[in-house]
């Protein structure tokens, strides 16, 4: 059994953490490669979820009864954890929301709402997920913006040099992922935000498949806004965060209204809330955030770099294990990757594939991805995606690969 290189964890030990992963599933031990799309949970975010409940249940912020006062603590530790995690300068900068896809919302909603005027352009890559395509599409139309497109290469990376051409005085906004979830790219965002920044742009970055396995310093990127959803990175659905840099969210109006994001309110005038509570209208969602804490913790005391060596091997045999297939081709092949391999086999459908795995209990993804310009650049309608978290195996990768040749001699 491997082991987590520099901690001599070992992979054994991880996987008793998750409880999700004991099971058998059509009568198989379940062998879930469905990471990209949402990881497992360990025991200790669970628990961190039902303690909340069986203990400390309550409204925050408003209460001044010692449960509302320990709901309101443990919800804004999360806050600090988060900034810390992602290196913030100012704890205000963290804004809860439901993940990433709302946090991309708010900003369009927002920011573009404001600052974009009819001709002016924004700029997105063909790696979008649809999360971060549509929002920008519909404040566009609302505003007579154009989006502009930064091609893709063969191998799914964002071609620098078009993206050079794209950039002009009337980009105002570039919003591009970190990490591509259906093929795994990580992308050159350092260099993608300070040439946006040249024209005075800003930049939003999709975190959703970072935060999970790269290191991540708002500060030291510069990024505008960043965003991140806590199920990609062992934690609760339902949550997540917007990074922002505050003099930016202190000029945006609020998204929603409601209570809490209010000073003062009168049916002549309303007052609204100071940073981040401005952006949080509603009771928001206060056990998973306090549960996030833990899903922070499991990753630090693994370590990022140590999580991330180890998916990189994992990824590296599955590229070799299943490029060895007959009919079988990898789709995404760029040299830097997050641990996700996007695969086609001739003649045979994605979803055949996918139904043929999980009936011996192995879960995989395949379709679109939510990226449907993406695969209409290399012209398929989808894929077959196995994506890995560190409680993969190389022996899983393995059956991965012997269930996909008996799926090719069973449909031929
Ligand atoms: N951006 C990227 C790059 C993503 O991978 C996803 C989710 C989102 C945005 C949306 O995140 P959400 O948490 O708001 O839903 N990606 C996937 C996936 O690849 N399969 O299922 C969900």
């Amino acid at each position: 059994m491997s082991t987590l290189a520099a901690t001599g964890i070992k992979i054994d030990q991880i996987r008793a953490q998750f409880p999700v992963l004991h099971q058998l599933v059509n009568g198989k031990p379940l062998i879930y490669l469905d990471n990209a799309a949402t990881n497992q949970k360990p025991k200790r975010v669970i628990e961190a979820l039902a303690r909340y409940y069986e203990k400390d249940n309550a409204n925050i912020h408003r209460g001044i009864h010692t449960l509302a006062e320990r709901a309101t603590k443990a919800y804004e530790e999360t806050r600090h954890v988060m900034q810390r995690f992602i290196h913030a300068k100012h704890v205000e900068e963290i804004i809860f929301t439901r993940g990433v896809t709302e946090s991309i919302n708010l900003v369009a909603a927002t920011y573009g709402r404001k600052f974009l005027n009819a001709g002016d352009e924004v700029i997105l890559s063909g790696l979008e997920h649809h999360s971060n395509i549509v929002p920008w599409q519909m404040i566009c139309e609302e505003k007579g913006a154009h989006l502009k497109v930064i091609p893709v290469t063969e191998v799914g990376e964002i071609d620098l040099k078009a993206y050079r051409t794209l950039l002009s005085s009337k980009t105002r906004i570039v919003a591009v992922n970190h990490a591509s979830n259906s093929l795994g790219t990580i992308n050159p965002i350092k260099e993608i935000i300070d040439l946006a920044h040249q024209r005075q742009a800003v930049v939003l970055i999709d975190g959703a498949q970072a935060s999970a396995h790269l290191p991540i310093d708002v500060q030291e990127l510069d990024c505008d806004f960043y965003c991140i959803s806590s199920h990609k990175m062992y934690g609760p659905t339902g949550t997540g965060i917007l990074y922002g840099k505050k003099e930016l969210l202190e000029e945006m109006p609020p998204y929603m209204g409601g209570g809490e994001m209010i000073k003062e309110v009168t049916f002549a005038k309303t007052t609204y809330n100071e940073l981040p509570y401005k952006f949080e209208a509603g009771t928001p969602n206060i056990a998973d955030v306090i549960a996030l804490k833990e899903a922070v913790s499991f990753i630090e005391e693994l370590g990022k770099e140590q999580i991330a060596a180890y998916e990189l091997e994992l990824l590296k045999y599955a590229a070799q294990r299943l490029s060895a297939i007959k009919g079988v081709r990898l789709v995404g092949t760029a040299p830097e990757k997050v641990s996700v391999q996007s695969f086609i086999v001739d003649g045979i459908h994605p979803f055949d594939i996918g139904q043929m795995l999980d009936a011996r209990g192995i879960a995989v993804r395949t379709g679109h991805h939510c990226t449907q310009p993406l695969m209409d650049r290399f012209g398929i309608e989808g894929t077959v995606r196995a994506s890995f978290s560190v409680y993969n195996t190389k022996a899983e990768i393995d059956s991965l690969a012997e269930g996909v040749e008996r799926t090719i001699n069973f449909m031929r």
